[in-house]
């Protein structure tokens, strides 16, 4: 499906909150101007083929009218509570003939008796009301975080399960099999297709769609060698690409600055669906229950872009020349016949072997699309680009690592004027099985490769303050605005000098933005201090949702305060860190 799009909608969207605790009241739910056609135009617009929902997110608030908890819509205002959202999509789907899917999370903070067998009866009976009263879905997707904290019925607790086996999933695919036997299952691995191990929308360059079967899980340690798959893996697990318009998951007013730009948007498409991946965009809808016209014009302007630079493919109608062929029936010809299901094949042993393309004059290019025919496997290791101009060749640097095709490999380079194009396979798992290869010259020749870290990393500016304990020239790393410098404090509590009383009402914290990023604060208490640090009255308290997945900035507002000295106690780090890592800090008045 290359593209679809996913929505973040629910109590959320009214709490300004990424995750819910599971208390939130449900009269906050009440969008004014909810418009389900809306969204659905606005994806087929940007060449999306399907829609997955947040039926319901980790606060256990559900979008349908469902018969097993009273934590629903129906105890909204909406519609007087007689609506039902999934049933609109569906029915919105339907009419503009795209597909449609469902997340349900499994971790629940809503229920009193997540972590007991009682709610897992629960979950399945939601899965299988969903997936019998809607039509068909193409995707489940099964969420891999289990956070916790919650508030369980009132409990306030913290709640532990066993992420491989509580939830049952053999019993959850016999069900699908049965009613849905289409539907891919999304988890951190599989059995359908994969998270990808981040939230960025990319994939590696390298990216198999094999997994090693049961080795991942949900909370996998090694969750970052999702972007390449494993190369000796055996079981097919296409990776997916899941992203956010914007740097969270749920709408913000606070980030409508901050909307992906359509060449951040086009660099995506190419590192996933042009790394052998599906991207899976979501859309933020608004407390007005429709997709911002930000957002919206961002996406259909992306979608333009991508269709402008692969829009005439140079290739079409050349009969190339292969160095092998298995026999006429799997002649090079098939390369660039425009059927999927023909291929080019070389013979049983044969796992090096190029194709040349003899443009009728010198062309100028920069792209270059490759499909193997997956229905016989990925099997391609490692091949390169080369063009032939006045009188030699010399192989195209693409700046990617040309390693895996798969389903589809879009490289991009800068541009050359060929008079021959050629694709040589040197090494591969078996026979070379090619089923399209496609040349382009787009105008806009952007890549723009760092751009999602410049956008998540954006941090207002800060009234002047000093680190208790801590270096000048350490201090000066939270609040340079460069989101690449990380300052390291050991201990769970960081002090802050505001240099004389001041008044502050809000903060903003980015953690450490490595690849492995550490020292991430998961849950903080925030106090007014004494000179020595002495925490005094307690400002704000609460959780750093989702940072381990997504570590964007995230603000934290309070009643405003006036003090000079502040403390911050991270009560949780992840993965008990011992020290706490600080790409910026800021306060606002
Ligand atoms: C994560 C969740 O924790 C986020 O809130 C979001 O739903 C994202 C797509 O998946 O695991």
């Amino acid at each position: 499906m290359e593209t679809y799009a996913f929505v973040h909608f629910g109590l959320n969207t009214f709490t300004d909150k990424e995750w819910g605790y599971g208390d939130a009241d449900p009269k906050l739910f009440n969008p004014s101007h909810l418009d389900c056609e809306q969204w659905v135009q606005t994806f087929v617009k940007s060449g999306m083929k399907g829609v997955i929902l947040t039926a319901k997110h980790h606060d256990g608030f559900c979008l349908w009218p469902t018969q097993y908890t009273d934590y629903s819509i129906k105890q909204s205002p909406w519609k007087n509570g007689q609506g039902d959202l999934v049933r609109e999509l569906a029915d919105a789907c339907k009419k503009y003939g795209i597909k449609f899917a469902v997340y349900l999370s499994p971790w629940d903070r809503h229920q009193a008796f997540y972590g007991t067998p009682e709610y897992v009866e629960y979950f399945h009976k939601q899965l299988a009301e969903l997936m019998t009263n809607y039509g068909e879905v193409f995707e489940v997707w099964f969420d891999g975080a289990n956070g916790g904290d919650g508030w369980y019925g009132g409990a306030k607790n913290s709640r532990s399960i066993d992420r491989k086996l509580y939830y049952d999933y053999p019993r959850i695919y016999r069900l699908l099999d049965k009613v849905q036997p289409q539907a891919i299952v999304f988890s951190d691995g599989g059995p359908g297709c994969r998270w990808v191990g981040n939230e960025n929308g990319y994939a590696g360059e390298t990216n198999w769609s094999f997994l090693r079967e049961g080795e991942v899980y949900p909370g996998y340690a090694n969750y970052r060698e999702l972007q390449y798959g494993h190369a000796d893996g055996n079981q097919w697990v296409a990776a997916e690409c899941d992203v956010s318009i914007r740097p969270g998951w749920f709408y913000h007013a606070n980030e409508d600055d901050k909307v992906k730009s359509v060449e951040h948007l086009t660099d995506l498409y190419y590192r996933s669906v042009g790394h052998n991946a599906t991207l899976l965009l979501n859309f933020p809808v608004d407390r007005t229950g429709r997709i911002n016209p930000i957002d919206s014009t961002r996406a259909v302007a992306y979608h333009q872009q991508i269709l402008s630079d692969l829009s005439e493919n140079l290739l079409a109608g050349i009969v190339p020349q292969g160095s092998n062929s298995r026999s006429s029936e799997w002649s090079p010809a098939h390369v660039s016949d425009g059927n999927y299901d023909s291929y080019w094949a070389t013979a049983d042993g044969v796992t090096s072997a190029s194709l040349t393309f003899a443009f009728k004059k010198p062309t100028l290019l920069n792209r270059v699309l490759i499909q193997e025919y997956i229905p016989l496997g990925q099997r391609v290791k490692a091949f390169t680009i080369d063009a032939y101009t006045k009188g030699k060749w010399q192989t195209i640097d693409t700046g990617e690592e040309t390693t895996t095709i798969g389903y589809k490999r879009i490289l991009r380079f800068p541009t050359v004027e060929a008079e021959q194009l050629r694709i040589h396979f040197t090494d591969a798992r078996g026979p070379l099985t090619i089923n399209n290869v496609e040349a382009y010259f787009a105008a806009s020749d952007q890549r723009n490769k760092d751009r999602e870290e410049t956008v998540a990393a954006s941090v207002p500016s800060t009234i002047p303050y000093l680190l208790k304990g801590v270096t000048a020239t350490e201090t000066q790393k939270v609040y340079d605005q460069n989101p690449a410098t990380t300052c390291f404090i050991k201990g769970n509590t960081v002090v802050f000098d505001l240099k004389k009383a001041q008044t502050i009402s809000s903060l903003t914290y980015l953690p450490d933005q490595g690849e492995y990023p550490t020292g991430l604060i998961s849950s903080y208490e925030v106090y007014t201090a004494s000179k020595n640090g002495k925490p005094q009255t307690l400002i704000a308290k609460g959780e750093f949702s989702n940072i381990k997945s997504n570590p964007i900035a995230q603000a934290v507002r309070f009643a405003p305060v006036t003090t000079q000295y502040i403390v911050v106690k991270a009560t949780r780090m992840v993965d008990n860190a011992s020290r706490i890592g600080i790409a910026e800090w800021s306060f606002q008045k």
